[in-house]
């Protein structure tokens, strides 16, 4: 064999070239499904890029190298569309979409079958291809007219630059679909984005819009925006919009897998259900589906109103961002004493609810966010999460909390290093409510029937200042309140009446010692079985506890040498007897130690932890290294990181479940 060195046609490799890396670009950014690495992509692209700077003559206009290439345009130029671009009905409810199905049936007959799409949270874009090369590329515009992006949609590399002819398609024909900024994209270029001192984008949609509007398309290039397409125009051989989606897919555009075919509007609703639960699985935000009479003979027979096809509909979700402005900030005063500021906005929905008033944990957070009077402000709520600002317009710093209590008067101090501000008055009406309400709250004594409503008066009256009050008030007192008749205010004293023997742990809890939560309370409980004991134990003694560190310890220690060894030697005289708690069982748990995170979707928390504990093991609310299981639901934090930092087992609800079963 000749050892001739290989003569290669430069001509021949730099169409082999394109060819290998248009391949790879549709593996790695249409499906997802990278077939080489990134150095072996790389140098590819650069064996190519040298090859053609060496022979100009050689470089193609759809070539992979020139993505980035035309020149930066000052302004955009209009373009007509070939046929305008169409707006969609809406619909918000199941009566509506049900209403939808009956005008499609009256038309076309009840053989009809539905294509159900994703609607993308995105802008709608025009590409026109001529001759298999993309020629240009359009916003929407108002429908008629939109505006020349081709420039920068040839940086989105999703987007073939060239496509291998269709049977059936003219030379001209258009694809439309969707350009989005994916959410990890967005979230990355918004640290990026602060970390330069500059402020956050608001959300994916409207920096997706900035980002196809950058006068210099090497900007758009560096935004890893994204599309997924969902009409051709003509449809070529394709009879239905099914069939347009699996050819545009073969003709190597980004489509979306989620796209259902669907016999009945029961089924319609079902997918829109599934996917208003599972929307934040996906890497893009969605705002509601798209349904679609599928078969093309059936769209046509029902035709169009205005510039709504009548065949189609957006079945949306409500919103879960919206604007609105910051009417005041007040402060609220916490059981302990801490003062939250509250923002109370113009009312706007939300995920579905009114949203009035907005927690800020803190005076520094609300300066880190900008936050003041008058400010423009972006509110944002998904399905039980509590509602944030996530943006605000034109961010100020200055806001300061008050010098005085709002609700006492009293001094305001911030006690380094803590960065909460607090009203150090014990008698507090504020504190006084939120330590009573806490005393009958869920968790603790379980005094149903006993709200902010009813203590509010009762304290008004004078006849409650501290919990042991509670059990000393009379039938005719709580008649005398607001709300109350015979019948309701026999059921509060007995239901008083009732709380008086409660289990160990949860009079701890119920007693609002610093530090204390509801698993600490129980642990202790456990750990010295009677409140004599515990009230006389020293921090020495009580770290011995699983979760009580020594500064825990000393809070503990000092509660009872002061005001709550008072109220906790009135409750006695009061007839409160706390029950031994049940000594920990012998099982299968027995030494293990249960930490539960996020919420569980089977029973409650309190109930898990009790069940650890009949079967021998404890439970605790914060991760150490002496935790041997953490058990995370949906939306787990911070101890869910704590965990896999300190590589304890980390289970989800249904192992916890096996292991129980076991
Ligand atoms: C999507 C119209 C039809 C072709 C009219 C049926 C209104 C934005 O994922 N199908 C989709 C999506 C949008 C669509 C159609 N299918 N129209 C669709 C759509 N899967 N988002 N839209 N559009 C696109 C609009 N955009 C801005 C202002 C007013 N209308």
């Amino acid at each position: 064999m000749s050892k001739r060195k290989k003569i290669v046609d430069p001509e021949v490799r730099s169409n082999e070239l394109r060819e290998q890396i248009r391949k790879h670009e549709h593996a790695y950014y249409v499906l997802d499904r990278p077939e080489v690495s990134d150095a072996e992509f790389d140098a590819l692209f650069l064996e190519l890029r040298r090859l053609e700077d060496e022979h100009p003559e050689l470089v193609t206009p759809d070539s992979p190298t020139q993505r980035v290439g035309g020149e930066a345009s000052e302004q955009f130029a209009k373009v007509r569309h070939r046929s305008p671009m169409l707006s969609l009905q809406n619909a918000f409810d199941e009566d509506e979409i049900r209403a939808f199905d009956k005008r499609v049936r009256a038309v076309v007959g009840d053989k009809v079958t539905y294509c159900a799409e994703l609607k993308i949270d995105g802008l709608a874009i025009s590409l026109t291809y001529e001759k298999g090369r993309l020629k240009r590329a359009a916003t929407r515009g108002d429908g008629t007219v939109g505006e020349d992006v081709t420039a920068n949609i040839r940086t989105i590399r999703s987007v073939p630059l060239s496509i291998t002819a269709v049977a059936g398609l003219p030379d001209v024909f258009e694809v439309r679909g969707e350009v989005y900024f994916p959410i990890a994209a967005f979230e990355k270029l918004n640290r990026e984005i602060e970390a330069a001192g500059k402020p956050r984008f608001v959300n994916p949609r409207n920096t997706a819009a900035g980002s196809l509007r950058q006068i210099d398309p090497k900007v758009t290039g560096s935004r890893d925006l994204q599309t997924f397409m969902y009409m051709l125009d003509p449809a070529g051989p394709c009879k239905s919009q099914w069939e347009v989606l699996r050819t545009l897919e073969k003709m190597g555009f980004r489509v979306n897998k989620h796209r259902r075919r669907l016999a009945s509007i029961d089924e319609v609703i079902k997918y829109h259900a599934e996917w208003q639960r599972k929307r934040h699985e996906l890497e893009h935000e969605i705002d509601g589906i798209v349904v679609k009479v599928d078969k093309f003979d059936q769209q046509l027979e029902l035709g169009f109103v205005a510039r709504s096809p009548r065949w189609a509909i957006a079945f949306k979700y409500t919103p879960e961002q919206a604007e609105t402005v910051v009417e005041e900030i007040d402060c609220y005063v916490g059981r302990t004493g801490v003062l939250t500021p509250v923002a109370h906005v113009k009312p706007v929905i939300v995920g579905g609810v009114t949203i009035r008033n907005i927690t800020m944990h803190n005076e520094a957070q609300v300066n880190e966010k900008g936050v003041y009077v008058g400010a423009r402000v972006v509110i944002h709520r998904a399905g039980d999460v509590i509602p944030e600002i996530v943006s605000v317009m034109e961010p100020k710093e200055g806001w300061r909390m008050p010098a005085k209590c709002p609700v006492c008067g009293g001094e305001v101090v911030r006690e380094e290093p803590y960065i909460a501000h607090r009203c150090i008055n014990p008698f507090c009406a504020a504190q006084r409510l939120e330590r009573l309400r806490h005393f009958a709250s869920r968790g603790a004594l379980n005094i149903e029937g006993l709200g902010y409503a009813t203590l509010t008066q009762v304290i008004e009256k004078g006849w409650v200042e501290d919990p042991s009050d509670l059990f000393r008030l009379s039938k005719e007192q709580v008649m005398e309140l607001e709300g109350f008749a015979d019948k309701s205010a026999s059921n509060l004293i007995e239901r008083i009446a009732e709380s008086k023997r409660p289990p160990l742990g949860r009079l701890l809890y119920a007693l609002g010692i610093p530090q204390v939560g509801e698993a600490t309370a129980d642990l202790l409980a456990a750990e010295f079985g009677s409140i004599d004991t515990l009230r006389s134990a020293a921090e020495e003694d009580l770290v011995r506890t699983e979760g009580v560190g020594p500064s825990m310890g000393k809070e503990i220690e000092q509660y009872f040498k002061g005001h709550g060894g008072e109220l906790l030697t009135k409750l006695l005289s009061a007839g409160v007897e706390p029950q031994a708690t049940e000594p920990v069982g012998e099982g299968p748990f027995t030494g293990k130690t249960f930490v539960f995170t996020g919420t569980l979707e089977t029973m409650s928390r309190p109930d898990a932890e009790a069940l650890v504990r009949r079967l021998g093991g404890k439970a605790a609310s914060t991760v150490s290294a002496k935790t041997d299981y953490v058990v995370a639901g949906p939306a787990a934090g911070s101890k869910l990181e704590k965990a896999q930092k300190l590589k304890v087992a980390v289970l989800d609800e249904e192992q916890f479940l096996a292991l129980v079963t076991k």
